[in-house]
């Protein structure tokens, strides 16, 4: 598709889908531009991720990126017979919101995949709809083990997983940053506890000392009287299971009250968010892959973002986005060469899809995407980061 004509199919897109998600809630949004649609069939992916509320910078990077992957390939999958479009629902980061998000997008029997969600606590429940259904869930950022342990055989994830990313953690502090003892915070979220702990167990496991481990509640606002219990301690770090938000306002009540100990936490502390909210020079996060200027093709997707959505931020899951949204059109491809257009959506079509995303061998931007039997990526790599001049920076 050429430059305009692209950037024209993106804007239909937003706008109706801006009309949509500012009005109803939800409804589909048609992301191809391949005039009368008439003769072809409908096929949608839907797209669900927090929208609105404390983790949006997140979620709506999530969205960006789906979209992003639709709209390049809709030309394409014209030319085959398919009027792709996007089905984007905003989930709010809440389990209950998110089944009704996942009920809502499965109710049209023109989708045939999902790229959902962001949070791990949302895409667990709403997994069991999308099996049920028959539709294939592809989660671009949620971390937490248990997704893929359900032994559900339509569901994957392009990100890797918190017991990889909270090990590396653990070792990453007590070896290469030198804390010989921490905090240890999670949010009460299955993502923020299970990080919390992965990073508690190697961090002991490498000789390190918990000298704290405490919950806080999303949403929560005022730390002083954590701080006062973690000041006492003086930690040489305060590890954070959880999300940019309550870790922004954790990291700025901790400086404010004279501590030096630096936080760390994983992938969802990896936004300029962060920093704006409290987070300060010399703290550190984890994030899932490699650093967007060194992945594959990072560079085309930095081109066509900023064509796509010009002023806007790359976040942290936008690229994800895009190769969860690209392994569901790779498999609509190859279903469509098997089976026919006509067939896409038939509940044949949707299972043949699903054997094609866990047969995927593709060249994302992110990297090679492919999925071990559970539906996990082969992508382990992992990324440290340090808020250096007020900005996240890799730090090896
Ligand atoms: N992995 C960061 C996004 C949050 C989650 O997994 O719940």
């Amino acid at each position: 598709m050429g430059k305009s004509k692209k950037l024209f199919a993106l804007i239909a897109v937003l706008v109706v889908l801006a009309m949509v998600v500012t009005g109803c809630g939800s409804e589909d949004a048609d992301s191809g531009d391949s005039g009368s649609s008439s003769d072809l069939v409908e096929v949608k992916i839907g797209v669900s991720s927090p929208f609105t509320g404390d983790v949006a910078a997140l979620g709506l990077g999530i969205k960006n990126g789906a979209l992003l992957a639709i709209s390049d390939s809709a030309d394409e999958l014209a030319d085959l017979g398919i009027d792709l479009s996007a089905f984007a629902v905003d989930d709010a980061a809440d389990p209950k919101t998110g089944v009704n998000a996942a009920n809502q997008m499965i109710s049209d029997s023109d989708l045939v995949g999902v790229v959902a969600h962001l949070n791990s606590g949302v895409s667990i429940p709403t997994s069991a709809v999308y099996n049920e259904a028959g539709v294939v869930q592809v989660s671009p950022a949620s971390t937490n083990p248990q997704l893929t342990e359900q032994g559900f055989d339509n569901v994957f994830r392009v990100c890797t997983i918190d017991t990889v990313q909270g090990s590396y953690a653990g070792t990453f502090a007590y070896n290469e940053l030198g804390a010989m003892t921490a905090v240890v915070l999670d949010d009460s979220t299955p993502y923020g506890e299970g990080l919390a702990a992965e990073f508690a167990k190697q961090f002991e496991a490498e000789g390190g000392e918990i000298l704290l481990a405490e919950k806080i509640q999303l949403k929560d606002q005022d730390f002083k009287a954590l701080v006062t219990k973690m000041e006492a301690l003086n930690p040489d770090m305060i590890y954070f299971g959880g999300m940019y938000t309550e870790a922004g306002l954790v990291s700025r009540q901790a400086k404010e009250a004279g501590m030096s100990a630096p936080v760390m936490g994983g992938d969802g502390l990896y936004t300029q968010q962060f920093i704006e909210i409290g987070g300060d020079e010399g703290d550190f996060s984890t994030s899932v892959g490699l650093p967007l200027s060194e992945q594959p093709k990072g560079q085309d997707f930095i081109a066509s973002f900023e064509d796509a959505y010009p002023g806007e931020t790359i976040e942290a899951y936008d690229t994800y986005a895009y190769d969860a949204a690209m392994v569901i059109i790779e498999a609509i491809k190859t279903v469509v060469a098997d089976m026919g257009a006509d067939e896409v959506t038939s509940a044949e079509g949707k299972r043949a899809i699903i054997e094609a995303v866990a047969a995927t061998d593709y060249p994302g931007v992110t990297g090679n995407v492919s999925f071990d039997e559970k539906g996990d990526t082969l992508n382990k790599a992992i990324t440290p980061y340090v808020v250096e001049g007020g900005a996240w920076v890799p730090a090896e």
